[in-house]
This record gives C-alpha cells, sequence and structure tokens, in this order.
C-alpha cells in the first residue's frame, strides 16, 4: 500500500497512529505530498486533491482518513478500532466526528488566517475558534467516555489536540479543561503518538 502523506496533516496523523497501533505500519510505503504547492500531483490520485489518500495493494485509491482508517482496521485480526456494532460503534464514530470536528474548525481558521489581510473574515476565524472550545468543553463533560478500550474515536480527538497545540499554542485551553488535559497528556504517552509528533516538513 502507499500512503500519500505530510508530517503535519492531522488527518495523516489519525492514519498513521491507526497503521501503528494495528501493526501494519510496514506494510505502507509514504509517500511525501505538498498539496499546497501548485505543481502537486496529488489530484491525479484523490480528485478532491487532499491528504492523507491511500493506495491499496489492488489499486484502488481510498480517501479521505476515517474510510482509510477502517480499512485498516479490516485488515488486522488484534482489537477492533471500529467496534462492530451497537452502541460502542456508535459511541467510537460519534467521538470520531467531535475530532474531526475540532480539526475541522481549525484549518478554516487557519486558512482564514492565510489569506491577504484584506480578505480575511475575523468573525469567521472567531466562529472556528467558538466551535472549537465548545468541542472541547463537551469532552470535558464526558470524560468516562474517553476511558474504555482504544477506538478510532480516542485517536481522532488526541490527533486534533497535538495538532490544535502547534498551530495555535495556547495552553489556557488546558486551565477549564483539567480532566481533558490530564488525558491528553497520559494518552499522548503511547508509542503510537510519540513516534507520530507533527513536525514542519524541512
Ligand atoms: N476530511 C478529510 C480532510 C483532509 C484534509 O483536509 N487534508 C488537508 C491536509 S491537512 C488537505 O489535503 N488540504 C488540501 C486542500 O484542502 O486542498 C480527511 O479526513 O481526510
Amino acid at each position: 500500500m502507499k500512503l500519500r502523506f505530510s508530517p503535519t496533516s492531522p488527518y495523516v496523523r489519525k492514519v498513521t497512529v491507526t497503521l501503528i497501533e494495528t501493526g501494519l505500519e510496514d506494510r505502507v510505503e509514504r509517500i511525501p505530498t505538498r498539496v499546497w504547492d501548485p505543481e502537486t500531483d496529488i489530484a491525479t490520485v484523490n480528485p478532491l486533491g487532499k491528504i492523507p489518500a491511500l493506495v491499496t495493494d489492488d489499486g484502488e485509491v481510498l480517501f479521505d482518513s476515517p474510510v482509510i482508517c477502517e480499512y485498516l482496521d479490516s485488515l488486522h485480526d488484534g482489537d477492533k478500532l471500529f467496534p462492530a456494532s451497537g452502541a460502542p460503534r456508535w459511541r467510537a464514530l460519534r467521538l470520531l466526528a467531535l475530532g474531526d470536528g475540532m480539526t475541522d474548525a481549525g484549518v478554516l481558521k487557519l486558512l482564514e488566517s492565510r489569506r491577504p489581510e484584506a480578505f480575511q473574515y475575523d468573525k469567521w476565524a472567531h466562529r472556528q475558534g467558538t466551535v472549537i472550545g465548545r468541542a472541547m468543553d463537551a469532552l470535558e463533560g464526558e470524560l468516562e467516555r474517553l476511558d474504555g478500550p482504544l477506538t478510532i474515536g480516542h485517536i481522532a480527538v488526541a490527533c486534533s489536540i497535538g495538532w490544535l497545540d502547534l498551530r495555535f499554542p495556547d495552553p489556557d485551553w488546558r486551565t477549564d479543561r483539567p480532566g481533558l488535559a490530564e488525558w491528553f497528556e497520559k494518552f499522548s504517552e503511547r508509542p503510537s503518538m510519540t513516534a507520530t509528533v507533527p513536525k514542519e516538513a524541512a
């Protein structure tokens, strides 16, 4: 399999953490891809022009990150990151959506800040910041859902917070959400997380 990736993408990190947690890391060749480079060929692989994109051994191209992660989860015999059915499945998928939603809001905020100043709309950026804050408050209010067997939801939330810390360093978020902060510190000690800390490309 071939994975189109960049070292800072939180969506890619979710896939890489999934690869490590499922023991599939060695089955994937990683191909660095700069999606914002005008010369990028990513659209020849993924018509949406985004990473991550996974080319399977059958030549199928999978995107986006939740689809890739669920595909990878189908390839191993260990404990599943996507519970098969019932309440555990919906809880995991909801947590996945919450984590990815925080990331999506952060990406919108970041892209807004990268427009020429005259085209920036502060209210829009502020709205995204509010979304992130509300999602973190929701997580603080349901810490018990962050316990239990590892699921794709935990990975999505941790990769999102890790990326938000990189792009919008603000230790203050921890003050009002001490439980979430503690959970994140602990989760970040997993080998799959320490091996994938986001770094700016050289
Ligand atoms: N929902 C997608 C989001 C992927 C995404 O937005 N990736 C960013 C990199 S972090 C990208 O490729 N952006 C390029 C673009 O939007 O044109 C997923 O979960 O994979």
